[in-house]
């Protein structure tokens, strides 16, 4: 009792990460196009870069989402986020690892989200540990956007999460996922819907805009 007492307690989320549709996208220009397309919220992942680079990136994905109406999220860089005023933080379980509970209260008092990142069971305990505002699990499909040392989970293991995750934390799902099984997905119970290459590499050939705007009439024609 007394160990849950003094655990952070990240703010909910509210818009897509919660229910509906999580570009994540690797630049902030990309970031651009998809919130002027109407994506609500956005993850920023940015892979190695840093310094003056990382920051001039995080202040101008922050810049356009908040002209936008959206919410930014930005993966890894929990510092830079906090000090560009994100909304969220995403983080692995390397990260999540590699952060004391100090650091974890200075996202939750900064008023600031935290995503958590899950491939297996163990991984799953500790994140709800956490008590994050969303928990993600992935690769739901075969991914190429990601070197993963786990198999794809399939739809089962997606119904399952949904069971084992407390029913007021968002859901979401992840890796390979694609326009046509996204209904699936959502049927097995995730949430929300994360992806990278379905924007990116649209296989019916749409531009980022136009297929952020396809995958968003997934929920807005839904009920
Ligand atoms: N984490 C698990 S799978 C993945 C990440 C970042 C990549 C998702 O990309 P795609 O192209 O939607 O499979
Ligand atoms: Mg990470």
């Amino acid at each position: 009792v007394e160990s849950a007492r003094q655990r952070p307690c990240f703010p909910r989320c509210d818009g897509s990460a919660a229910r509906g549709l999580l570009p994540i996208m690797d630049t902030s220009a990309r970031v651009a196009t998809v919130v002027e397309a109407g994506a609500k919220d956005v993850q920023l992942r940015l892979k190695g870069v840093s310094g003056e680079m990382l920051l001039n990136e995080v202040r101008e994905a922050q810049r356009v989402c908040a002209a936008n109406g959206a919410r930014l999220w930005v993966n890894d860089h929990w510092e830079t986020a906090l000090a560009c005023g994100a909304y969220g933080v995403h983080i692995g379980q390397e990260d999540l690892s590699a952060m004391s509970m100090t650091e974890l209260e200075r996202i939750a008092s900064a008023g600031v989200r935290l995503g958590v990142s899950t491939h297996s069971y163990s991984e799953l305990a500790r994140a709800i540990a956490v008590r994050p505002s969303y928990i993600s699990l992935g690769p739901v499909f075969q991914t190429s956007s990601k070197r993963v040392d786990f198999s794809p989970q399939g739809l089962l293991t997606v119904s399952r999460w949904r069971k084992l995750i407390p029913a007021d934390t968002p859901f979401m799902a992840i890796g390979g996922i694609s326009k046509d099984v996204a209904p699936s997905v959502l049927e097995a119970g995730a949430d929300s819907i994360a992806v990278i290459s379905a924007l990116t590499e649209s296989p019916e050939g749409l531009s980022l805009a136009d297929a952020t705007r396809a995958w968003n009439l997934l929920w807005s024609t839904a009920s």
